[in-house]
């Protein structure tokens, strides 16, 4: 079993996709086990972009995270990282499959609309920076045993 952190980025909050995106996810057979609304600060978003620091985009990017609200969730399931990475498709909008989120309703890679952990160990970093551990709500879903095998 494997948690993500996954952002519905300004963009797509100013948009009103949130629905969409958690529809997605739920959809899928990704189980929801926290969420929080917020406006990110400086210092929160220096830190989840740190890898990014130096690149050209990075300023944009902090600029970009921090303009508006956000939608801050941990998603859990089989293979959760990868499958929450191939439901929101590449980074560049004009390379994301069709069907993806990012394709489906994105252009830019300024504004791709969402965030999502990539690979185990960024997941639980991000997880711990976004959420303490009691904001976490794993719980069992009826459903559980036909999602799972
Ligand atoms: P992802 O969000 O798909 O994990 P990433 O970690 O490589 O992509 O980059 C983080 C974010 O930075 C990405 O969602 C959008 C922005 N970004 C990446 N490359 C960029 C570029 N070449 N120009 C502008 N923004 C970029
Ligand atoms: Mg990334």
């Amino acid at each position: 079993m494997e948690r993500t952190l996954v952002l519905i980025k300004p963009d797509a909050v100013q948009r009103g996709l949130i629905g969409e995106i958690i529809l997605r996810l739920e959809r899928r057979g990704l189980k929801l086990i926290a969420a929080k609304f917020l406006q990110v600060n400086q210092e929160l978003a220096e830190t989840h972009y740190a890898v990014h620091k130096g690149k050209p985009f990075y300023e944009g990017l902090v600029r970009y995270i921090t303009s508006s609200p956000v939608m801050a969730m941990v998603w859990e399931g089989p293979n959760a990282i990868a499958a929450v990475r191939q439901t929101m498709g590449a980074t560049r909008p004009t390379e994301a499959a069709p069907g993806t989120i990012r394709h489906d309703f994105a252009l830019e890679v300024g504004r791709n609309l969402t965030h999502a952990s990539d690979s185990p160990e960024t997941a639980a970093q991000e997880i711990a920076l976004w959420f303490k551990p009691e904001e976490l709500y794993p719980w069992d879903r009826a459903t559980d045993a036909w999602i799972m095998g």
